[in-house]
């Protein structure tokens, strides 16, 4: 029987058996829970958790034996939500899933494991309060969800699960994050367009895929330098085809661009390399069984690999990316971080046979690939704490991304003080989020996986990652114009947008099949950048309380099973709902509308609630339906985030009231931590006679970009006279259907 003990008034810690974390992801406890009822989260000694004598998490076993521990649940009508990055539907319901970091390049439906682990899911069930659980183990766990019962298991002697009480899914979510952690503010960049491709390998080829973007006006921010910008792939070195790596930075500042170079950490063998050597001298690199150096086969050809659960491997790691931030590059992209390993040397013998060549290069790696599955090393490698004490790989391996992204962070501290981190990673644990946004790994272009990345970032985000997205484009495989087209429309309303593409693919910057798809794409990259204010804020949200950008729909009425079930619509924030267009040749969809009224931004007709409509969308069209009474921010496009020192706001407002909020800050610096931002309210009333307006500086410690204000009512009836912003009159007038009101962001009270 496991031990149950109550933290506080939403958290329950259950454990069994001794288990054993070589590291701790849970930070901080939050107290604070205005919502909660402990009344209904009552427990006596069969049952871990009653509500109101709703059996959602009944313990009926547990065991230890063997190396693994676990608990199976009873639970009648459950659905399951969250367990991080994992293919297949939102619903995980009747699944099977493990936690093991792994690089597995052909996302089929069935994949499993994927890059990132994160051992946290949400147990739903109509009328019945969301309960979350959290498996507090780095180590491999396995879950097994039948339709009445359900299994959680470690790979240790023990198992500790806390049970955390919502009863919304957003406090189970803001309590979760509270423990593992939440998001910084991104810089205001990372927010804008980013341009990939596996690899721009000379500058100047980088630097005209930046002038362009210029000389077309498709705004974009980022420029992402992969594997090819290195010397023969050794990490934090600069290769021959960036003979001058600051100028190279500079001129695409002039431009407006940031640079972001990929970092892996397999460090290449080589005497006469100075990150070799250098973490040689300190002992830097994971051994294996017998006390020897692990060695493995990746891009450099053989390295070793940092252990990163040492905090003085941590430091000479983030002192490593000096010449990096020395050239100026803004950006770090941890990839290949599960760690993955493509051969050892015992793998390589068996290939050589297999394949009887001498020779080892990549070619027969690729033609090797299809021999042997990537192998986790969970027993084979051993890493070694700050005591001195042991720790299997098994342990270590979901969190070794985890670890790397510390000294990540530590890197940004030391080389850019005072400016927030920008760090993208694939492989991760839970709490990932407070170093690094993550991107989905190595999709590829078919219309499946855009369709795909919907349910799988929406998971992400349940299990606390908000900032996510996916290789717009595809990774793998031949992108083509439409299906490019419809992906970057989707991809606006991903929290991270970035087109990336494999070596060997053809390529899919936005110009790359023709005017007519080029037209479509700087569309709804512009619309991206017109919509950065509401964007912002929501990101802010996300820091502030850790509730996903990216949601199911379900978040509208987690009572409405109906919801659990969407896996194809998706909402950003609380107030728009995006229905992309997932299959080729296809020019309409159906759209089911949920709780309340929603209004077709492109149009503003108006659909109701609990009905499902047929809507239009030509190539050059994605749905995004608003919520009544709500309002949407927007600014005048702009070629990169602040372009320009002084931004107009755009307040749309949906209905004849409601209440809307605008966060801004300088995007930049750490600052917003010491109340150097701006949160405007605005809200709107009505009557027979008019609109009575109030436009108030909640909080008011930034200078501020934004300056005129105009306030769009879409469909306001004609009849309007009387408009008064804080109790002044104020003009306004008709631009065809919209009535437009003029003000200042000085008129604020
Ligand atoms: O073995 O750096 O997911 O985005 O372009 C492939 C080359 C290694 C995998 C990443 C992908 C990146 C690629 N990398």
């Amino acid at each position: 029987m496991p031990k149950i003990e109550k933290v506080n008034e939403w958290l329950f810690k259950m454990t069994y058996g001794i288990p054993k974390n070589p590291f701790d992801v849970v930070d901080v406890i939050e107290e604070k829970n205005e919502n909660t009822l402990f009344k209904c989260f009552e427990m006596n000694e069969k049952l871990l958790i009653e509500s109101k004598g709703i059996d959602l998490a009944e313990e009926i076993g547990s065991s230890a034996k063997d190396g693994y521990t676990s608990i199976t649940f009873h639970s009648a009508n459950g659905h399951f939500f969250g367990f991080g990055e994992k293919m297949g539907y939102v619903d995980k319901r009747g699944r099977e899933m493990m936690m093991v970091n792994t690089d597995n390049p052909l996302h089929t439906p069935d994949l499993d494991p994927m890059y990132i682990s994160i051992p946290f899911f949400i147990l739903l069930s109509p009328k019945k309060p969301a309960i979350g659980f959290f498996i507090n183990s780095t180590s491999y766990s396995f879950f097994k969800i039948n339709d009445d019962t359900y299994t959680i298991s470690v790979k240790d002697e023990g198992i500790e699960i806390y049970a955390i009480y919502g009863p919304k899914i957003d406090d189970v979510i803001t309590h979760f994050t509270g423990m593992v952690g939440r998001m910084e503010m991104p810089p205001a960049w990372s927010i804008g367009y980013q341009q990939s491709r596996w690899s721009y390998s000379t500058d100047e080829e980088a630097l005209d895929v930046a002038r362009r973007m210029r000389k077309d006006s498709i705004p974009c921010d980022v420029l992402y330098l992969d594997i090819d910008y290195m010397d023969g792939y050794r990490v934090f070195t600069w290769g021959k085809n960036f003979p001058d790596p600051k100028k190279f930075v500079s001129e695409m500042k002039e431009i407006g661009f940031k640079v972001v170079t990929i970092v892996d950490p397999g460090v290449k063998i080589d005497e006469n390399y100075a990150v070799y050597k250098s973490g040689k001298s300190i002992d830097a690199f994971v051994k294996d069984r017998y006390g020897k150096e692990f060695t493995g086969y990746v891009w450099p050809g053989k390295c070793s690999f940092p252990d990163f659960l040492r905090p003085d491997v941590r430091e000479w790691w983030s002192t490593s990316h000096k010449v990096l931030f020395d050239a100026g590059v803004e950006g770090i992209w941890n990839d290949m971080n599960e760690p993955a390993i493509v051969w050892t040397d015992a793998q390589m013998d068996k290939v050589k046979n297999i394949l009887g060549k001498g020779e080892i290069n990549f070619q027969l790696l690729g033609e090797a690939k299809a021999v042997f599955a990537q192998e986790d090393h969970g027993d084979e490698i051993i890493h070694k704490d700050e005591n001195g004490e042991r720790w299997p790989h098994y342990k270590v391996r979901n969190i070794y991304a985890y670890l790397e992204a510390i000294a990540t962070s530590r890197a940004f501290e030391l080389y850019r003080p005072g400016k927030r981190p920008f760090l993208l990673t694939r492989a991760g644990f839970a709490g990932i989020q407070k170093y690094a946004a993550v991107w989905t790994g190595d999709n590829s272009s078919w219309w499946e996986h855009l369709e795909a990345e919907i349910a799988i970032s929406i998971g992400l985000g349940l299990s606390g990652v908000s900032f996510t997205g996916t290789d717009v484009g595809g990774f793998g495989g031949n992108s083509n114009g439409e299906l490019l087209a419809r992906w970057t429309e989707m991809g606006v309303f991903f929290p991270f947008f970035r087109n990336h593409s494999a070596i060997g693919t053809v390529h899919q910057e936005p110009w790359a099949f023709g005017e007519k798809i080029e037209k479509i794409i700087k569309k709804y990259i512009t619309l991206r950048y017109e919509l950065f204010p509401h964007m912002y804020t929501a990101f802010h949200s996300a820091h502030e309380n850790g509730v996903p950008i990216m949601r199911p729909l379900f978040f509208i009425d987690q009572d409405n099973p109906d919801l659990y079930s969407i896996n194809d619509e998706f909402l950003f924030g609380d107030s728009l709902l995006i229905a992309p267009i997932t299959k080729p040749n296809t020019m309409w969809r159906s759209v089911y509308i949920p709780k309340g009224r929603w209004i077709d931004m492109r149009n503003g007709k108006i659909y109701e609630e609990d009905h499902v409509y047929k809507i239009d969308a030509p190539l050059d069209e994605i749905p995004i339906f608003v919520k009544e009474n709500s309002m949407i921010f927007r600014t005048d496009p702009m070629n990169y985030i602040f372009e320009k020192e002084k931004m107009t706001l755009y307040v749309d407002v949906y209905g004849q009231e409601g209440r809307g909020y605008l966060y801004e800050d300088d995007g930049e610096t750490l600052e917003y931590k010491k109340g150097g931002y701006n949160l405007y309210e605005f809200a709107v009333g009505s009557d027979m006679k008019g609109y009575t307006l109030s436009f108030k500086a909640k909080h008011h410690g930034y200078a501020g970009r934004y300056e005129k204000i105009t306030m769009n009512f879409i469909n306001a009836p004609r009849k309007i006279a009387n408009i008064n912003l804080n109790g002044k009159k104020v003009n306004a007038y008709f631009d065809g259907n919209i009535l437009k009101v003029e003000f200042e962001i000085k008129d604020a009270t």
